[in-house]
């Protein structure tokens, strides 16, 4: 690459986001499109995280691309839920499919993104060190990508093998080992599941004990495939009019209107079935929204841990209290571990980390425990960590970290004020829901955009801070009637030392978020383009202000 090239558009990250980014701009398009990834290989998140027990907790039926019905009508999975392998070969599949591989660059990271006024363009820089100029900067750089890896006194000195679950090194084999994992939400729980069939012993530090319901893993029926591929616009059509896009029944029932007894059956069918938005979402309509209809269902929950887990002491150190208001969770018999002699529940909450140390960790009781490997599933700086990351600056050289301040912006969660030209996959304030449906939609839409913008000869899409701080005001109202708010975890950004807690999502569902969308195009981009001074229009957000 010479410092001279000047191309259409970047996109930053080969996930599900930047292929499909890619796949518009590059294939439908015809745009000359560089796409980086700091990865070897195409998968994003399902490149990195090969920790053992990967898993979705979106069915495979929607946890996949819509927008080729004969992609779709390709592809075979084997469970109802996939494995990260499965997972890593279908985005690989879908790269070479669509000839896609050409334009990335694997194995490169972008470490600075400057917006150049007097060019109206943008400058990157790699990390080693080429720089490129772009008109369009697609970011889809991954909402949990950014691995968070605590500081934890004497972390370094540890000298068996310590690794992070999202940086999963390939030769490590975990067979006979004295492990401990830290760290128990999807990950942690789906790893220490996982591997406590293979070690010799497990030690799993537990700091905030979780609510989770069996994920209902199963091989998928004669026929049921099949039956997806002939049902493909049906189940589409189900995803993208659905608030979560998980292929659910999303009821609105409340938990009041049923006797104690109806709403145990109804708890128990959905613990039967599986799935974490299930249970949340399919039972009672509630749940998410009335913090003693929540706290109904947590007892159900704890009254199953109970049974599961045969010595009261374990079971009392792992057991949720309060709201079941993170990420619901799901696994694939993660209580049931802790009845076998080698595998050790350590509350951190009662008896902290003091420190790790050549050969283990020491809790605040004086204990220490041995230990080969040391596993961190402490999760990732959630939606916005990977910007902030980045030496990035829009117009007038201002800092991302200096316009987003403690809350990050957006508008629509596509485009930021202050930024020309450049797209977020995934950004703050974008749908909480099944990602690949929500990635699909909002690559659609910025895709649309680029072209509506190259055609109509407009030089810069970028949202009004009237429009952006409106967004907010949208989000924020939602987020107030949510029990999600309630509860410190990454949905909130509650999960990083010194990160502000703010509103990272848009809790109005999918389908709203489409038809918001839909009607900021219909509306000729009122609030994304300007010709000449800048006139901020009600006319995208009319919708989002009725739903709420
Ligand atoms: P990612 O897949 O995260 O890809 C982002 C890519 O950008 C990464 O490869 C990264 O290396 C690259 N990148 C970032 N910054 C830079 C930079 N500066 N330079 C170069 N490259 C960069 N979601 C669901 O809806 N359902 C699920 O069941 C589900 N399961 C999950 C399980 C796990 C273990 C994890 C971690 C996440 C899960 N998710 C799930 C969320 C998942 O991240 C999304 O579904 C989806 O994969 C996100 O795709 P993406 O392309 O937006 O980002
Ligand atoms: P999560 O859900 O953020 O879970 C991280 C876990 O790590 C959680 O149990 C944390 O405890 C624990 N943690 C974090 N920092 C520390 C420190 N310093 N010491 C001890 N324990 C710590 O991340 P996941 O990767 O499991 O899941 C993220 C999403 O990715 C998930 O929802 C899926 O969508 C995939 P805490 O609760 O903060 O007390």
């Amino acid at each position: 690459m010479s410092n001279q090239r000047t191309v259409d558009a970047v996109v930053i990250g080969a996930g599900f986001g930047g292929i499909y980014a890619m796949q518009k701009l590059a294939n439908e398009q015809g745009l000359d499109v560089v796409g980086f990834d700091l990865a070897d290989g195409p998968g994003g998140t399902w490149y990195w995280n090969r920790y053992p027990g990967a898993l979705s907790d979106s069915e495979g039926y929607v946890y996949q691309y819509f927008f080729d019905k004969d992609l779709y009508q390709d592809t075979t999975w084997k469970n109802t839920y996939l494995t990260q392998p499965e997972i890593l070969s279908y985005l690989e599949g879908v790269v070479d499919r669509f000839d896609l591989r050409k334009h990335f660059r694997f194995g490169t990271g972008i470490v600075s993104s400057h917006y150049i006024d007097a060019d109206n363009e943008w400058e990157l820089t790699t990390d080693s060190g080429d720089t490129i100029r772009s008109t369009y900067v697609v970011n889809a750089v991954g909402l949990l990508a950014a691995v968070n890896l605590p500081d934890v006194p004497g972390r370094d000195s540890f000298e068996g093998r310590l690794v992070h679950t999202a940086r999963w090194p390939e030769d490590l084999n975990l067979a006979g080992k004295r492990v401990a994992v830290i760290g128990t939400g999807s990950t942690g729980q789906q790893f220490a599941t996982a591997a406590a069939s293979q070690v010799a012993e497990l030690g799993v530090h537990v700091r905030t004990p979780q609510y989770s319901v069996p994920v209902g893993l199963r091989a998928m029926r004669d026929g049921e495939v099949e039956q997806y591929h002939a049902d493909f616009e049906k189940t589409r059509d189900t995803v993208f009019s659905s608030a979560l896009g998980f292929g659910i029944d999303e009821v609105e029932r409340s938990l009041w209107d049923f006797t104690d007894e109806e709403r145990q059956e109804i708890f128990a069918k959905a613990w039967e079935q599986g799935g974490g938005f299930r249970f949340m979402f399919s039972t009672f309509g509630n749940l998410a929204s009335d913090e003693d209809a929540n706290l109904v269902a947590g007892e159900f929950i704890k009254d199953r841990i109970r049974e599961i887990v045969k010595d009261p002491e374990t079971a009392r150190k792992i057991m949720p209290e309060g709201l079941h208001a993170r990420r619901p969770l799901c696994d694939n018999g993660f209580y049931e571990i802790f009845n076998l002699p080698h595998v050790e529940a350590v509350n951190i909450s009662e008896t902290p980390i003091d420190e790790i140390t050549q050969s283990g960790i020491r809790t605040s009781d004086g204990k220490h425990r041995e230990y080969d490997v040391i596993v961190f599933a402490t999760g990732f700086d959630a939606v916005d960590g990977n910007y902030r990351r980045m030496d990035l600056t829009g117009r007038n050289g201002v800092q991302i970290n200096e316009t987003w301040g403690t809350d990050p912006q957006s508008y629509l969660g596509v485009t930021t004020a202050g930024f020309p030209n450049w797209f977020m996959v995934l950004g703050p304030k974008g749908p909480f829901c099944n990602l690949p449906s929500a990635i699909e939609t909002q690559v659609e839409f910025i895709s649309d955009l680029i072209a509506h913008a190259r055609q109509a000869d407009v030089a810069t899409i970028e949202p009004s801070t009237d429009a952006e701080e409106r967004w907010s005001e949208v989000c924020r109202d939602l987020a107030k009637g949510s029990v999600f708010g309630k509860v410190d975890s990454w949905v909130f950004g509650a999960n990083i030392p010194g990160k502000k807690p703010s509103v990272l999502f848009y809790l109005g569902g999918l389908s709203a978020m489409k038809e918001i969308l839909a009607e900021e195009v219909e509306a000729g981009y009122p609030n994304l383009i300007s010709q000449g001074p800048r006139e901020s229009s009600d006319k995208g957000l009319d919708r989002a202000l009725v739903n709420q």
